[in-house]
């Protein structure tokens, strides 16, 4: 089995290069496409697009089982196993044995079902192929592509795979379907709305608290007031409080770790329609300070949570951000910095695991512009299928 990373500027150049390498039946076991750059990587060149392919055959009409492949993968590239059958006895047996071979194996056994997936993916028929590739292309997990292309194809009747116009029509609406949930804070009339906000460090809850607060003002004439609870950086709230005294909203900052001070600003604020509550950006990996923002959240007690992430974190660093806020119970998610990307895919991502509404988008740092009120699931789907690269309204 040849297994050949290839780098290049396009997908379509990799696909020609692995079809003349591996032969007509290569096998795309990972991809990847570039990440965008921030700061000062930008001025080190474009990145490269990434494919690792094999000339494995795994068809039924394979003439090796899957498990020998692993087998003689394992035989070749690892140390034997102590035991001889350590693969087979219970986990911790075998990775008391040897753990770098149990490793080995799982790290083989997982790449044999992604190779498996991408088979399917490759013997899919060529529109739903590259409908397959185009999501990919716009850094969609492949595990969620290979999702929507396999009920694509079950869904779409064989005349109709033959169609691009067709499959892209499906696609779209898979995608729109997977986005329809969008839900900006719901204003109740006679009632006060409580709603915090909260997220990791630097994602731009402040900036985009002010935005949310200038909108509604202007626009949704509807009184605001802002509290912030983020007292621990130093000039973390003078830049909101600045904002809000040019449009003169009410405005009180308070000590996060005093619940009195917190339930007394609510208070003082309950004549207006909608309290918006800043908190510090908290680091996942900082216990202490989860632990503290879940005692400000107890104080609070808001009618909605909106979770603020940004799109130009990677998906590994998402989930584990999703992971650590998880107990927050929070209600809605905010997708920043969508002005600095132009590979959306991610969006798709995060929402098909949160499996909550989408409040705002953010496009920019610019107060209050650079926002959408209601994000447009039409304009999504074009970004992340990328009939459309840029996020921000031309
Ligand atoms: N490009 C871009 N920058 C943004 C956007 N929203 C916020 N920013 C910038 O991101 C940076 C951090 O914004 P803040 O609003 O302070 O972020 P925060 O989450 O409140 O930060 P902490 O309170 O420190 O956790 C600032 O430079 C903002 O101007 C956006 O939509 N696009
Ligand atoms: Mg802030």
């Amino acid at each position: 089995m040849i297994i050949k990373k290839l780098t290049g500027d396009s997908f379509e150049e990799l696909l020609r290069q692995a079809k003349k390498e591996l032969g007509d039946d290569f096998v795309i076991i990972k991809t990847e496409a570039p990440r965008p750059r921030k700061g000062l990587m930008k001025l080190f060149g474009r990145q490269k697009y990434v494919l690792v392919a094999t000339d494995a055959k795994m068809s039924s009409r394979q003439s090796e089982t899957p498990a020998k492949t692993v087998e003689k993968h394992v035989e070749k590239n690892y140390e034997p196993l102590q035991t001889p059958r350590a693969a087979h006895c219970d986990t911790t047996q075998a990775q008391n044995n040897c753990p770098a071979t149990l490793q080995a194996l799982n790290e083989v056994r997982d790449m044999l079902a992604d190779i498996y997936a991408k088979t399917r993916m490759k013997s899919a028929p060529e529109e739903l192929f590259n409908a397959y590739l185009a999501l990919i292309n716009n850094c969609v997990s492949e595990k969620l592509a290979q999702n929507i292309i396999s009920k694509l194809q079950k869904k779409l009747v064989p005349e109709q795979l033959t169609r691009k116009d067709a499959v892209n029509q499906a696609l779209k609406l898979a995608i729109r379907n997977l986005l329809k949930n969008v839900s900006p804070i719901q204003l109740k009339n006679g009632k006060t709305g409580v709603i915090a906000f909260i997220g990791p460090t630097g994602v731009g809850k402040t900036t985009t608290i002010a935005k949310i607060a200038s909108n509604i003002t202007i626009y949704q004439k509807k009184k605001v007031g802002v509290i912030t609870a983020d007292a621990t950086r130093i000039g973390a709230a003078d830049q909101l409080q600045k904002i809000v005294e040019i449009i003169k909203l009410p405005f009180a900052r308070v000590d996060s770790e005093d619940p009195k001070a917190i339930q007394e600003a609510v208070r003082k604020m309950s004549g207006n329609d909608v309290i918006l509550i800043d908190t510090a950006g908290r680091s996942p990996l900082d216990k202490e300070k989860m632990a503290e923002l879940r005692k400000t959240l107890a104080v609070i007690k808001p009618d909605e949570t909106h979770l603020v992430l940004s799109i130009t974190t990677n998906m590994q660093t998402i989930d584990a951000q999703l992971e650590k806020f998880s107990d927050f119970k929070y209600d809605k998610l905010i997708l920043t910095k969508l002005d600095e990307t132009t590979k959306f895919g991610l969006i798709l991502d995060v929402l098909s695991k949160v499996k909550i509404s989408l409040s705002y988008i953010t496009t920019g740092q610019v107060i209050p512009c650079d926002i959408e009120m209601l994000p447009d699931a039409e304009k999504l789907t074009k970004l992340i299928v990328g009939e459309q690269s840029c996020a921000r309204p031309s």
